[in-house]
């Protein structure tokens, strides 16, 4: 009785804070190293950290901040990248974003690029989205229109179910989730072999993904630059670490379905998908007839679209996992349009 009590006491003082976001600080005066954590690639804008303590560990997240261009709408924009992605990525969509008002925010998630690299963290859709909240809030930032493609897009997601009085508006990008790949039948594989596949990532094969999954088949040279990037962070001063962290966000996506809460978000929502983006996690290690069900946006994205009560999908019938590198006109066009209704 006595242990309920107190169970119950420390259930409702959580209760009471639920959603409470641990608020770190603002560092925008350290002189950071080229090889900021593991990544040494040349970002577009200056890189600030956010410093915050999370799971007992104190903790960087980079991002960059860039002002309005022109007279400002009033708004702020979080650009949150992919798996495969980092903050940069997101350079032009920044730039066109900017140039119509916006100030735009670029984090490098937690495991990624040029933030810390945990080695005992709980990853979860949450955790990010506590951590995107805890960085807005100390930029002073209460409400933004939240922009994510592929893992970011999964994130986006759970972040408008987490703070949908935060969110202006919810666009999500050839996100991942989009169907539930575990119910679907692809076999659960163990950290420690997704890790050996991360850590085993080159340029040949990274390329080969996203040629087959991004890019319909297709190389443009400036694709490499992504690429790139990545192998210089598998291969970097925090590599292992790095691959580490990528295993354990696989697991995160895999055990961590959005796609039946779809029907809940409540902010105004657009949804972008390519028909033939391919991208399903697990394909690779999944038996032919499971591989088969996988990855069908065509299918996926429509039916995504029409869950959500407040939102409408646009899709691409020639482009696949990354309209706004392989379409960059026609994505921004749409999204601005969308954007200004
Ligand atoms: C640095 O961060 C502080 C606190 O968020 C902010 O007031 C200041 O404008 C920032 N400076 C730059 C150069 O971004
Ligand atoms: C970044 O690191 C990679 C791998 O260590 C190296 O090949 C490359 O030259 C470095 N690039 C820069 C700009 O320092
Ligand atoms: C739809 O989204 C807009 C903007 O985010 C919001 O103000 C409105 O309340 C939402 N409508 C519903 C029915 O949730
Ligand atoms: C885990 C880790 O090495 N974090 C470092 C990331 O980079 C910042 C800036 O150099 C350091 O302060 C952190 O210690």
């Amino acid at each position: 009785m006595k242990a309920f009590t107190l169970l119950s006491a420390v259930l409702s003082a959580a209760l009471v804070s639920a959603q409470a976001v641990h608020v770190g600080t603002i560092d925008n005066t350290t002189v950071l190293p080229e090889d900021l954590n593991g990544s040494n690639f040349t970002y577009p804008w200056p890189v600030q950290l956010y410093r915050f303590s999370s799971q007992r560990q104190d903790l960087e997240m980079a991002f960059m901040d860039v002002a309005p261009k022109c007279k400002p709408n009033g708004k702020t924009a979080v650009l949150l990248h992919g798996k495969n992605f980092c903050g940069p990525t997101w350079e032009q969509t920044a730039r066109v974003l900017a140039a119509n008002g916006y100030r735009v925010i670029l984090p490098d998630h937690v495991g990624f690029c040029k933030s810390s690299k945990p080695q005992a963290y709980q990853f979860s859709l949450q955790q990010f989205g506590f951590n995107i909240n805890g960085l807005l809030q100390a930029l002073g930032i209460k409400s933004a229109t939240v922009i994510g493609h592929s893992l970011g897009g999964m994130t986006a997601a759970r972040y408008a179910l987490m703070f949908p009085d935060q969110v202006d508006e919810l666009v999500m990008v050839d996100p991942i989730g989009l169907e539930d790949w575990k119910a679907k039948g692809v076999p659960y594989i163990d950290i420690d072999d997704t890790f050996k596949t991360e850590s085993a990532s080159t340029y040949a094969s990274i390329r080969g993904y996203e040629q087959a999954t991004y890019y319909v088949g297709q190389w443009k040279d400036s694709y490499d630059t992504w690429v790139n990037m990545l192998v210089n962070i598998y291969k970097g001063s925090q590599g292992a670490a790095y691959a580490y962290d990528q295993a354990l966000v696989v697991d995160m996506v895999l055990t961590q379905p959005v796609i039946y809460e779809f029907g809940l978000i409540r902010p105004r929502a657009l949804l972008i998908t390519g028909d033939k983006d391919n991208t399903a996690i697990g394909a690779q290690w999944s038996p032919p007839d499971v591989r088969a069900k996988l990855g069908h946006y065509d299918v996926l994205g429509p039916e995504a679209a029409a869950q959500l009560k407040n939102g409408t999908g646009i899709h691409y019938p020639n482009l696949g996992h990354a309209p706004q590198l392989s379409d960059p006109e026609l994505f921004h066009k749409d999204l601005l349009g969308w954007l200004s209704k």
